[in-house]
């Protein structure tokens, strides 16, 4: 049994993405990012760092985004959303990868300078600094990309979800997507029916929690 818990519109999105492209049955939890959900003792039992997303496969426990839509992938073989030979394996973990230590990191700056961190903690001054890692990560996914489909060629993969749901953040974050072939990648890889469907699914979730 699988059970997600997480907060919708967040990284749990990617996991929910990945589990919907895999086909899998799970249960959604929606946890209360604002209302301290993630804080209280029992979810820290499960993610020390209170952090969302969380991922229970039965009696195991796995945290950090990268790795659960990668275990997603793995337990679920025939969807194919991750590569099984040595080398294309090696290259869809380095998107992922590039994701948590590149791509994500500038967004991730801004976000707490400006709404997630506590305010006495915010140095808006790191701002520029940011938005220019920003646009650096996001050249170097645009040459990786070239004139590829997917990251990996014309296979989709886990990689893709975890680039293209930061581009999604970067447009949040109103970071601008300088690259035409990041921008058709963006629209090609976010309209995926799965992800409409990972985006219903938190949606219901919340909307259970909230009526509970
Ligand atoms: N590296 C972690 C980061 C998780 C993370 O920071 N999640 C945010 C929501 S997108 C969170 O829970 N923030 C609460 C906090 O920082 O206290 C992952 O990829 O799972």
């Amino acid at each position: 049994m699988l059970t997600l818990l997480g907060t919708p519109n967040t990284r749990t999105t990617r996991v929910t993405w990945a589990l919907e492209e895999a086909g899998a049955e799970y249960e959604f939890v929606a946890i209360d990012l604002i209302g301290g959900g993630a804080k209280t003792p029992e979810y820290r039992d499960l993610n020390p760092g209170g952090k969302v997303p969380t991922l229970l496969d039965g009696e195991h426990v796995i945290t950090e985004s990268a790795a659960i839509v990668i275990h997603v992938a793995d337990r679920f073989p025939d969807a194919g959303i991750i590569p099984t030979e040595p080398v294309a394996r090696a290259r869809c973990l380095q998107w992922c990868f590039f994701t948590i230590g590149e791509l994500e990191q500038p967004l991730w700056t801004m976000s707490k300078h400006s709404f997630a961190l506590p305010p006495d903690w915010r140095t808006p001054a790191i701002m520029p600094t940011a938005a220019r890692e920003w646009l650096r990560a996001a050249k170097v996914l645009a040459a990786g990309l070239g004139d590829r489909r997917f990251i990996l060629g014309d296979d989709f993969s886990v990689a893709d979800i975890m680039l293209a749901h930061t581009l999604a953040w970067s447009r949040f974050a109103k970071q601008p997507i300088e690259h035409e072939n990041l921008q058709a990648y963006a629209g090609r890889v976010l309209s995926r029916p799965a992800l409409a469907r990972a985006r219903a699914r938190e949606a219901a979730a919340k909307e259970q929690t909230t009526s509970a």
